[in-house]
């Protein structure tokens, strides 16, 4: 493909080593969200499925997706959608199912943790499922039967007893049969076809049909993300979510070893998610050519896919670093937290114990993060924006949570009760010191 100067896809450009502390910063940022703006403009939605329920659900529906419902919905069995996929998508999705599913089945906490911290004192850690989950499969521009795996199966094998699927319905009223033979996989107990803001509303209130959940999990556009940060914060609604979610990123760091088509490759499948979407090449000591060479890749690649125009946008955004070592590169990458960290490195193995901040990470050239976005096993629920500093992506203990109990021994007492005793006259709550010392006197009557 030869393109004209004016349309080369081009990225911008920083030597590590000759920018200020402030640019550096800037380097650091992504695009502005104004979540405060959106809160607001999402409130009324919420507020209108809150009081009004199915009736403004099914209104917001017939407004944003243009479809017109009798009942938002759809109740298991969901067997139908079998029949209307390709086969070749069928056995995709059941490989994909298959190791999304070994890789979370693994992860579930069945074991009680027990520790006895002084004699007698024993204190004890046990897992069980959140009871009911919402997982929000976007639409829009793609259908992603993938997110509604990745958000599915750790909800199955967590052992969540109501699990409902939310997507926005096409203009028929359907659901795509891909997300729908997901939701028959993993045991979804409802689908619900709404999406955006009111689809958010009803799973954190419920409605007349739709069953009210205690956690909200997915990625979502600014009006998903806003909502779900609002009922959040709601005490009436009782539900929490999985994490602040933003437009997907990736790093890619890459020494004089990496392949140029594979890196610009790995770029591009990250850039094709949307005009807001990150791309950060970091370069290890590369030649003017080396870098030339990948640029002149990504400018090749896009001209050939199909999302190019999304891509030429998110790719002008982006940003080539210039390092001189692998740990200097590490440095960086820690302090951006990216959601997706790809290693074009010679040792790239070694350099993972160099990581501390990312969502994912993909290790050598053969590791596209297109296979962990689909079928290797891992999830592509992670966190954006630099909460990998704090946050990990969606796994199956996001779908548990942890009780903790103990249970001390009359002996335990004794050696215990004495410290607790003091500390509650320390802090003047003399009803906590009477809880022990009434039974330590109890004791020392009937011994
Ligand atoms: N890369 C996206 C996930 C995805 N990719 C879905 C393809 N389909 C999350 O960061
Ligand atoms: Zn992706």
């Amino acid at each position: 493909a030869t393109t004209t100067v004016d349309d080369k896809i081009r990225m911008r450009t920083a030597v590590l080593a000759q920018v200020s502390p402030e640019e550096r910063l800037a380097l650091l940022r992504r695009p502005v969200l104004r979540s405060d703006e959106m809160i607001a403009k999402v409130r009324p939605i919420v507020d209108d499925v809150r009081k009004r329920g199915d009736a403004a659900l099914l209104e917001l529906t017939a407004k944003f997706d243009k479809a017109t419902l009798a009942s938002p919905v759809l109740l298991p069995p969901f067997t139908d959608a079998e029949a209307l996929l390709d086969p070749a998508v069928k056995a995709a999705i059941d490989a994909a199912y298959a190791n999304i599913r070994t890789f979370h089945a693994a992860q579930v906490d069945g074991k009680t943790l027990v520790v006895e911290t002084m004699p007698g004192v024993v204190c004890s850690r046990f897992a069980r499922p959140v009871a009911r989950v919402g997982l929000y499969v976007p639409g829009g521009t793609a259908v992603l039967p993938s997110t509604a795996l990745m958000l599915g199966i750790p909800a199955q094998v967590a052992g969540c007893k109501e699990i409902v699927l939310a997507t926005p319905p096409r203009a028929d009223g359907s659901v795509v049969p891909e997300v729908l033979y997901v939701a028959h996989l993993v045991g979804a107990s409802a689908v619900l076809r709404a999406g955006g803001a009111q689809a958010v509303a009803a799973m954190a209130y419920g409605t007349q049909t739709v069953p009210k959940v205690d956690k909200i999990f997915g990625p979502g556009n600014q009006w998903v993300t806003a909502a779900k940060m609002l009922v959040q914060n709601d005490t009436d609604a009782l539900v929490s979510i999985d994490m602040p979610a933003g437009p997907s990123e990736v790093l890619v760091i890459a020494d004089h070893t990496a392949d140029a088509r594979f890196v610009a490759a790995d770029l591009l499948s990250q850039a094709e998610h949307g005009v807001d979407s990150q791309v950060v090449l970091v370069a290890v000591s590369l030649s003017d050519e080396q870098v030339a060479a990948i640029e002149e890749q990504v400018d090749i690649q896009a001209h050939a896919l199909s999302r190019v125009d999304i891509m030429r946008e998110s790719v002008s955004k982006s940003l080539i670093v210039r390092v001189t070592s692998v740990s200097e590169a590490l440095e960086f990458s820690n302090d951006y937290a990216p959601e997706h960290l790809i290693m074009h490195l010679e040792n790239a193995q070694e350099a993972v114990t160099l990581v501390q901040n990312a969502g994912s990470v993909f290790v050598g050239p053969y590791t596209p993060e297109s296979c962990g976005d689909y079928a290797s096993g891992t999830n592509h629920t992670l966190p954006t924006n630099g909460y990998a500093r704090q946050f990990s992506g969606v796994n199956t203990l996001s779908f548990q949570k942890h009780i903790t109990s103990q249970e001390i021994s009359r002996d335990g007492l004794q050696g215990l009760g004495p410290i607790v005793v003091t500390l509650a006259d320390c802090e003047g709550l003399d009803a906590h010191a009477n809880a022990v010392r009434i039974r330590l006197k109890a004791m020392a009557e009937s011994s």
